[in-house]
């Protein structure tokens, strides 16, 4: 099996990459990555000489760059995680969020389309739905409601998707994700802003009331679960995950600082993020009755976990917090692909 992965040097994209190769031994995986500022070789170093692995230099939003990726030979399935996934950074610029997240994945999906791949998975979020107040969950039913433009653009891309479907019967699948943690996440997230500000002695910037709730999941059992709907999903329907682990950002916080042993005061309150998002909390009762997938790291063991992980890759989080990793890269591999000379 041919699996094309976009975003296979981000967070969750490179777990992705794990999963697969370390569960199945009959599979090529073709990561395609521009190597932006989320993106690390460091996430794969590991697998970068197995044989049924490659990395391509390339643009999502680049038909020149992906092209000839796609004209080399038969890709059973896409994968498409490539995007700009920090809200704080959408709320100054959307328009590399547009670039990437609403662009890019229409011009995937479309020679998707014109090479014949048999199915094109994309990852979209559970912000799509926009906030909720202290009741209810998000169903795949619920309205799109976005409210920053890293939702809205993950929103357009979702129904751009939807669109492939009911116009030309193409076979997409779209999964809707709560907030992930764990090894490899960026430290500018909560989570590893946080644990990553511990180690250093730094303080940590708590938004607002610090009352917003977020529905946490472990990344390895977001993985698991798109592996369930990339081989057993319907055609044109979207499926939530979420592990029914809502938390609000003072609840983690204080979490975190048990964890590193840490005075409370370390929590630093600091003005609100805008138009921050009070509450997500997924239905995921599709996923589990169609598919069988539940969660399994337990939100205890996953967050000392993800602590110790910190703890033991400094110089992981260190070279991206210097910017080290980026001018050495830079040097190798040149800047980040560009999806279209305008972006
Ligand atoms: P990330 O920011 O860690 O990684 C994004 C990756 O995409 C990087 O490797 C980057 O280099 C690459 N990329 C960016 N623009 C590209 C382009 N134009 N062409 C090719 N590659 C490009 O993101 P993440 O947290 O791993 O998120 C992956 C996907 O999952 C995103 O689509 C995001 O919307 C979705 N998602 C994330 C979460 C979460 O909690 N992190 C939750 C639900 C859904
Ligand atoms: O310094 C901070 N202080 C703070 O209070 C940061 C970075 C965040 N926060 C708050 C904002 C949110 O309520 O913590 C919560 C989580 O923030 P982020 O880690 O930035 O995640 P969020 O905005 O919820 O979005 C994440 O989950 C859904 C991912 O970044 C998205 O890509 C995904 O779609």
């Amino acid at each position: 099996m041919r699996v094309m992965i976009t975003g296979g040097l981000g967070f969750i994209g490179s777990q992705m990459i794990r999963f697969l190769l370390d569960t199945i031994s009959d599979i090529q995986i073709i990561n395609v990555d521009a190597l932006t500022y989320a993106g690390n070789l460091a996430n794969l170093q590991d697998y970068e000489h197995d044989p049924r692995y490659r990395w391509v230099h390339a643009a999502i939003g680049d038909k020149a760059q992906i092209e000839p990726v796609m004209s080399e030979g038969a890709i059973d399935l896409i994968m498409n995680f490539a995007a700009e996934s920090h809200v704080d950074r959408s709320i100054y610029s959307g328009a590399p969020f547009v670039a990437t997240n609403v662009l890019g994945a229409e011009i995937l999906v479309e020679l998707a389309r014109a090479y014949r791949v048999p199915r094109f998975l994309q990852v979209s979020t559970d912000e799509v739905y926009g906030s909720l107040g202290t009741e209810g969950l998000f169903s795949e039913t619920s309205p799109l409601n976005p409210n920053s433009p890293y939702s809205a653009s993950k929103a357009a891309a979702d129904l751009l998707i939807l669109a492939a479907f009911r116009t030309h019967g193409q076979d997409v699948v779209i999964t809707r994700c709560s907030n992930n943690y764990g090894p490899y996440q960026f430290p500018e997230k909560l989570i590893p802003l946080f644990i990553t500000n511990g180690l250093e002695g730094r303080s940590w910037p708590l938004y607002g009331d610090g009352q917003n709730v977020r529905d946490w999941l472990h990344v390895t059992d977001h993985v698991r679960a798109l592996w369930e709907v990339a081989q057993h999903g319907k055609p044109g329907q979207v499926y939530n995950i979420g592990g029914h682990n809502e938390k609000s950002n003072r609840e983690v916080a204080e979490s975190l600082a048990d964890i590193l042993q840490l005075p409370y005061d370390v929590i630093t309150p600091v003005p609100d993020r805008l138009g921050h998002d009070r509450r997500y909390a997924i239905d995921a009762q599709k996923i589990t009755k169609e598919l069988g997938w539940q969660s399994q790291t337990t939100w205890e063991q996953g967050l000392r976990e993800t602590v110790q992980w910190y703890r033991d890759h400094e110089s992981w989080w260190k070279a991206i917090k210097s910017g080290a990793y980026r001018e050495y890269y830079e040097k190798q591999y040149g800047p980040s692909r560009k999806d279209s000379p305008e972006a």
